[in-house]
């Protein structure tokens, strides 16, 4: 129609039409009003296309999705639902379902391809439009997987900052598609999904409402070992019927002789804590894959032979090692390993699923496994991983180096970023603070939120010329990091051998540190209070999860709320154009619902008129559509 109406128009019928013949001529432009839903994605769509995303680097051109889920759904028919750990949890309770898991004799899998994997891969980006189409395959063609990880951890918060999505829905979504598959979360104890310390009914709530919306199992740990700050999220789970999780992190190095602090005694000791705590399966999370394959053998032989619970272990592959550690672990009785599809696999990732898979041949307890639909489904994810590209950690080797420098594989390109946005681009001489640092802090677990505590200090000693023999003098004068300051002042729990006392002083000038259970001493949040005020900001009653966000994020949640206000439901749009927007010449299908499919093309983009605008010619459904965007680069 657009067209039409410029070939019709007597100016340009006379051929006085010029440059600006357009732009002056607004009746081109009468076209239908779109509904709300649709005008809002065109704004969106408009808004990429013109200023694109941040963080993004601007493709020319973009592969489209190479997806190929049809011929896998004709082999994922078995014969569902077969006996699996959800079954036996559905049906006879948590305790049985660990009773089951301890009976099997083959090794079970856990897959971390929708958390895990692409939060340590490619900055937690995955958006839920691409784990849609193939969660109900999961379901139907690995029905003998122990659980899928699909929630929790970073996903949470940069669900609703980066992605522009309710993760609530997420959970709600994958719970629908993947009724026999149990669904796990990580916990991070008190922590709940965020960076700091959350008051007991805070933590009640989300658990209850997680446990509600679909999690299955809540792998719980604490960034310091300390039980304490795991007892309550145990009991709140414990408390639902669904599965804890209760998880110690791994670091330092059990079998060198020069480990006198994390020995296999004291992870002994904290399994029975845990175990007393009321945890129904032990995890073991080795964050940043340096549980070598001796000392995984030991480890797990240990805690089977000691306690009546299954043990899970989870790795990263950052070492490059984690088929090793997992075979190991296998020989030595391990319940269960967490794994992911291949083309989310290995280095700062888990393990491959498959290269496991084979590395059992001729064991007598490799998993059951479907192999030709584990193939398939990780085609899936082929087609997906080069969406995020521009995401990547650009690690593409092992880092053998991790051994001595302990970093989570989900911290490394976050603190190599951090660090680069300060000018620091000799990432080796942070590594090498990021040692000196653990040790000033008396060698602590490092995981989120402790593993930020000595990133940001290392940084910080950098950027203030400090080293080991200097900054007990010269930190008397210095402001230290936020985060190193609420450390010490025991806001994340009290480390294994306490804090190192002159330092402590040194970093907190005379503020006092707690040295009991942050969520002590925290007030109760009122949620009937915060429930109105929430209402009054959003202008209808929320519901109880936009509560409990709002609790734990207010300024992400809001900010979301207004995102979502003017831009609509962004998830439906396909990850190419949400991250990209469209070049001119490009069509796409948006499935704005079931059964609706909206194709939009654009013709054009025009320069920047005097008001700073462009104006993009779009095809709606045949239908011509200008839409005037500012430039804002
Ligand atoms: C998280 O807390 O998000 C982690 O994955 C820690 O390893
Ligand atoms: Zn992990």
């Amino acid at each position: 129609p657009f067209m039409l109406n410029v070939l019709k128009n007597p100016v340009f019928q006379k051929g006085e039409a010029h440059t600006a013949f357009i732009d002056h001529t607004p009746s081109l432009f009468k076209f239908d009003h779109k509904p709300d839903t649709q005008q809002q994605l065109l704004n969106y769509v408009g808004d990429v296309t013109v200023n694109g995303f941040n963080g993004v680097k601007r493709q020319d051109q973009v592969q489209p999705a190479n997806v190929k889920l049809a011929e896998m759904a004709l082999d994922a028919d078995s014969a569902l639902p077969i006996v699996n750990a959800k079954y036996v949890l559905d049906h006879q309770g948590a305790d049985a379902a660990m009773d089951w898991v301890k009976k099997q004799k083959l090794v079970l899998l856990t897959d971390t391809s929708m958390r895990d994997a692409h939060q340590s891969l490619f900055a937690t980006r995955m958006r839920t439009h691409d784990m849609l189409p193939v969660a109900d395959i999961y379901d139907r063609a690995l029905p003998n997987l122990f659980s899928a990880e699909t929630w929790g951890g970073a996903t949470f918060d940069v669900a609703y900052r980066f992605l522009g999505e309710d993760p609530w829905k997420r959970l709600k979504m994958l719970r629908q598609r993947m009724p026999h598959t149990l669904l796990q979360m990580l916990l991070r104890g008190s922590n709940a999904v965020g960076y700091q310390n959350y008051p007991d009914n805070v933590l009640k709530k989300f658990i209850d409402k997680s446990a509600e919306d679909g999690v299955d199992v809540f792998r719980i740990f604490d960034s310091l070992n300390w039980v304490e700050q795991m007892q309550k999220s145990i009991e709140y789970v414990r408390n639902t019927g669904k599965i804890a999780e209760g998880t110690m992190c791994y670091t330092g190095d059990l079998l060198s002789p020069d480990e006198t602090k994390y020995t296999l005694d004291y992870y002994k000791k904290l399994a029975g804590e845990l175990v007393d705590a009321g945890a129904q399966i032990l995890g073991i999370k080795d964050m940043a894959g340096l549980l070598k394959p001796d000392a995984a053998y030991e480890l797990v032989g240990e805690l089977k032979a000691k306690y009546d619970v299954p043990v899970h272990l989870h790795t990263h592959d950052t070492t490059g090692n984690g088929v090793a550690t997992y075979d190991q672990a296998t020989r030595a009785g391990v319940d269960v390993v967490d794994v992911a599809m291949s083309a989310l696999s290995s280095t700062t990732s888990q393990p491959s699923m498959s290269s496991f898979y084979y590395s059992l041949e001729g064991n007598e307890r490799q998993p059951e496994l479907d192999i030709d639909n584990v193939e398939k489904i990780n085609q899936y994810w082929a087609g997906i991983r080069p969406l995020y590209k521009d995401f990547a950690n650009g690690i593409n080797a092992p880092l053998p180096d991790i051994y001595e420098t302990e970093m989570p594989g989900g911290q490394y390109s976050n603190l190599q970023q951090q660090a680069k946005s300060l000018g620091l681009d000799d990432f080796e001489q942070v590594k090498a603070m990021y040692r000196v640092v653990n040790r000033l802090l008396g060698d602590i677990v490092k995981v989120t939120p402790s593993s930020k505590v000595v990133g940001d200090l290392a940084i910080f000693m950098i950027q203030n010329n400090l080293t080991a023999d200097n900054i007990l003098e010269r930190g008397k004068t210095l402001d230290f990091p936020e985060s190193v300051v609420n450390f010490f002042a025991g806001d994340l729990g009290q480390p294994y051998g306490g804090f190192p006392k002159e330092l402590q002083a040194v970093v907190l000038k005379g503020q006092k540190a707690i040295t009991v259970r942050p969520g002590s001493l925290a007030k109760p949040v009122d949620f009937d209070q915060v429930a109105k005020e929430l209402e009054n900001k959003i202008g209808r009653e929320p519901s109880e999860e936009e509560v409990i966000s709002y609790v734990l994020y207010p300024d992400v949640f809001m900010d979301y709320f207004k995102r979502h206000q003017q831009y609509g439901r962004i998830s439906v749009l396909d990850t190419n154009t949400f991250y990209q927007g469209m070049r001119p010449g490009e069509t796409v299908h948006i499935h704005i619902a079931p059964g609706k499919t909206e194709i939009l093309r654009l013709d054009s983009i025009s320069d920047v008129d005097v008001d700073g605008n462009r104006h993009l010619f779009f095809a709606v459904d045949g239908e011509q559509v200008e839409l005037p965007v500012e430039d804002q680069i």
